[in-house]
């Protein structure tokens, strides 16, 4: 059907074109219209969430405007699209980023003031965008951020969930889980019914004969689900682009709401299927790096998976190109193994839909997918089982095994009679059950296998995918160190500190070209700047503080060295190691002279993150700081020289206060566990140092700052093998010092001790799998440096601003480039057709 208006009416369509404000007085018509119209309120009653919403729908129509014209210029250029497939997208909130992309914010601050409100109040109205756990659903948020700055066509696929990540109380100093349900008002996202894909689940495979005589599997039976688009605009920064992150929600068939059941009066039977089919998009799993193997999160990615790759080929399909240059138009990213299933699904339509031979099909399925993994743990490692498979998706899973099939036999050409070879790499697990092993299958589907920094890139090398770089040779693994945007992380979290490079740097360019922070060296000896800078750290930390009172009750020194370890709880990332170091602190006050302790700098520890609600031991974590807190922070004899916090429900817009007012953070995991870590990236950016192992991404910011710049400590991942082979071969030693530590949580200071034997046995008796207690005296010793390093305000402001200067390299449009050169072989789009399209700054 034509949809488009005919040629000879354009003109007064163009005349009446939306154009959106451009003024002061031109956003509070558009704001107070929309209040009063689009949400039916008054003068007389509109509170703050009102003049939010109407404040995001006058933003939102100028970004509806960019967005069409960038998605009719992406379809006219007709060039490589780039798609990244993420179950996660961690975004926080949009109006803030909304108005620095448009570049109206000044103009509405004053035009909100003069309705009666206030800017930042009413930025904080809105609710976070929380479909994602950590860092990896936040690295495709600053993925997307950087995708659309630089101008790439390139959208992302997602899914829609009801329920994001849950919110996180602390009761009684324990953490307990509530919904998060964020659509009651999302003006972000537009409903495209109109975009809707039947996605299949369940029946059986039967052969038929085509009408050229060949045979061709035919999937029937099983129940359809609808899959409805919500899209998202992305705008980039300093350029009209404005991608779409494209989010399924599942519904009810329309064909299938069964009228059969209705009309014989089973009414509350079909609204049970309709309840059935929202089921999958209805909740976000609540897990960083562990899988649970639950059929639903299968029924997730296959829906996900089927509904995005039958949009790309729609639209790979309107170009009427030959399908041999598939690979040419299109490039997809796997964010992990989550996706891995449209690898089968793009074999299954090139083969069972439109016919091809199933190699030249496979050939365009391998050239057009890259696979970046996230993780070594094994607990993270996906795998499904074969019945599972077989009973939702029987004709993928014949696919899966047919590819598995031709691998190793290729393999067996390769290195012949090396059956432990093959049992190695097969994609099915011969256990019982037998299982389907995702990296695997991702690996043999995609070209370019990518870890996440440099240390974690070498280690999946040499462990997960040791056999695979023997087979295939070295050049499909490659590395792509993480990076953040440092428009949200710097400009958007720490508007002053931005403004003060700014003044110096001679304008924003930093926003768009991080490597440009290195002049800031050159101003070290500049008194009125430091003095400015060290101003702007204490006024994060003062409104830090401020929130810490609200929220908690306990009041912090602002003066005091806010020491903030921010991040989903998991043993690996040893924050058992941070609290046990606290109440080495405390025992160590407790023991000092009244002159000692004037020596001592004062500290806040600050903790923040959620648990997977049934990871008992990250609860008991959580646990434990709460209680250290409740008895430390009343110790008189105590007072300011230690604070112990445990901030509520982490999230990105608490990340954006936090993250500028620290002093240390923490980033600690056990060496080689922490495939990169970005919040290390965002507090160094911000102009706080690091106390870290020689993991993930520490070990390059190390590089690029210079080691006098980072208080490393502990173990090497080299060594971590050996350590743990001594724990249960050799006498383990408990050290002297967590000894104390743990006695003092045995005689129930912290209250009823029973609560931590857990957590103090898994160190002392059960082969403390994570180093604690191996790097604890170089962790406290750390500390002391730490200590002593801040009563020089001076050199430890250099060291904040030389590690500034040079955190370049770790910015997110870095990474963009890398993937868009080394693996998907894709150029930028720039609105005015020139080289860098920052168009309209
Ligand atoms: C995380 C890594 O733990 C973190 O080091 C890294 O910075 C981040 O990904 C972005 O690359 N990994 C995961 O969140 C993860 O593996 N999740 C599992 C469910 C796959």
């Amino acid at each position: 059907v034509e949809s488009s208006i005919p040629e000879g009416q354009r003109a007064a369509w163009r005349k009446h074109s939306a154009q959106g404000f451009t003024t002061k007085e031109q956003f509070e018509d558009e704001a107070v219209r929309h209040i009063e119209t689009t949400l039916a309120r008054s003068l007389f009653n509109c509170d703050e969430l009102a003049a939010y919403s109407g404040t995001a729908l006058a933003f939102r129509d100028r970004l509806v405007i960019e967005w069409n014209r960038t998605q009719q210029r992406q379809s006219f250029a007709d060039q490589k699209r780039v798609y990244y497939l993420s179950l996660e997208f961690l975004m926080g909130r949009a109006m803030d980023n909304a108005m620095l992309n448009v570049g109206m914010k000044d103009a509405a601050r004053a035009g909100l003031n003069e309705l009666g409100f206030n800017m930042e109040d009413v930025i904080s109205q809105e609710h976070d965008a929380a479909l994602g756990n950590g860092g990896l659903g936040r690295l495709a948020a600053c993925f997307l951020d950087s995708m659309a700055t630089m101008n790439f066509p390139a959208w992302g696929y997602g899914l829609r969930y009801r329920y994001g990540i849950f919110k996180q109380e602390i009761v009684d100093g324990f953490q307990v889980e509530v919904p998060d349900y964020w659509l009651d008002f999302n003006p972000w996202e537009f409903p495209r019914h109109d975009v809707t894909v039947d996605i299949q689940f369940y029946g059986y495979v039967s052969r038929k004969t085509d009408e050229n005589g060949k045979s061709v599997a035919v999937w029937e039976g099983g129940e359809i689900v609808d899959a409805v688009a919500f899209d998202v605009p992305i705008p980039g920064y300093g350029t009209p682009t404005t991608n779409n992150l494209r989010l399924w929600s599942s519904q009810a068939s329309k064909g299938e709401f069964d009228f059969q059941k209705f009309n014989s009066g089973n009414y509350e039977g079909s609204v049970a299927d309709q309840q059935r089919a929202e089921t999958i998009s209805a909740v976000l799993y609540p897990n960083e790096n562990f899988e649970t193997g639950k059929e639903l999160r299968l029924k997730q990615q296959y829906f996900w998976c089927a509904a995005s790759l039958f949009d790309i080929v729609r639209r790979f399909k309107k170009g009427k190109k030959a399908w041999s240059t598939f690979p040419e138009n299109v490039a997809i990213q796997l964010n992990d193994t989550h996706p891995t299933l449209a690898i089968v699904e793009l074999q299954r339509i090139l083969v069972d839909l439109e016919g091809l031979g199933w190699d030249e099909a496979w050939n365009i399925v391998i050239n057009t997918f890259g696979y970046t993994n996230h993780t070594v743990m094994p607990e993270a490692l996906e795998k499904w089982s074969v019945p599972l498979m077989q009973n939702l998706l029987p004709r993928h899973l014949q696919i899966v095994y047919e590819v598995n099939a031709r691998f190793l036999q290729m393999v067996e050409k390769k290195f012949p009679k090396d059956r432990d070879l093959l049992t190695r790499v097969s994609i099915i697990e011969e256990t019982q059950p037998k299982m389907v092993r995702m990296a695997h299958l991702a690996t043999i589907g995609s070209h370019k296998v990518n870890g996440v920094a440099e240390l974690h890139s070498d280690l999946i090398r040499t462990t997960i995918f040791k056999d695979f770089v023997t087979i295939y040779g070295p050049d499909k693994f490659t590395n792509v160190t993480n990076g953040i945007t440092p428009r949200r992380w710097l400009h958007q979290a720490n508007p002053r500190l931005s403004e003060l490079i700014a003044s110096k740097l001679g304008g924003y360019d930093f926003l768009t070209d991080l490597t440009k922070l290195n002049k800031l060296e050159t101003f070290l000896d500049d008194k009125a700047f430091k003095k400015e800078w060290q101003e702007i750290k204490y006024a994060n930390k003062v409104r830090l503080a401020q929130y810490i009172q609200k929220t908690t009750g306990v009041s912090v020194n602002p003066k005091a060295l806010f020491d903030i370890q921010v991040k989903r709880i998991h043993e690996y990332k040893r924050q058992q190691l941070n609290i046990l170091g606290v109440i080495h602190r405390y025992l160590t006050i407790k023991a000092m002279s009244p002159e000692e302790r004037k020596k001592l700098a004062p500290r806040v520890s600050i903790f923040g993150g959620k648990a997977a609600p049934g990871y008992w031991m990250a609860k008991t974590i959580i646990h434990l700081v709460c209680a250290v807190g409740e008895v430390v922070n009343k110790d008189k004899d105590v007072g300011d020289l230690l604070k112990v916090v445990y901030v509520e429900d982490y999230n990105v817009s608490k990340a954006e206060i936090l993250t500028p007012a620290s002093d240390i953070s923490e980033h600690i995991s056990t060496a080689g566990t922490e495939a990169s870590g970005t919040s290390n990236m965002k507090f160094v950016l911000n102009g706080g140092l690091v106390i870290g192992t020689c993991d993930g991404a520490n070990i390059e910011i190390t590089r690029e700052i210079g080691d006098s710049n980072i208080f490393l400590f502990g173990n090497l991942a080299e060594d971590v093998e050996d350590l743990r082979h001594a724990h249960h071969y050799g006498s383990f030693q408990l050290d002297p010092d967590l000894a104390k530590v743990f006695s003092a949580i045995k005689s129930g200071t912290f209250g009823d001790a029973g609560r931590f034997a857990a957590l103090c046995d898994s160190i002392t008796d059960h082969g403390d799998y994570y180093l604690v207690s191996d790097d604890f005296a170089s962790y406290i010793q750390t500390h002391g440096l730490i200590d002593e390093a801040f009563k020089d305000q001076d050199a430890w402001l250099e060291k904040c601003i030389t590690s500034v200067s040079r955190m370049g390299f770790f910015s997110s449009d870095r990474c963009i480039d890398q993937y868009a050169e080394e693996i998907w072989n894709a150029e930028p789009l720039p609105p005015d057709g020139g080289a860098n399209g920052k168009a309209n700054g």
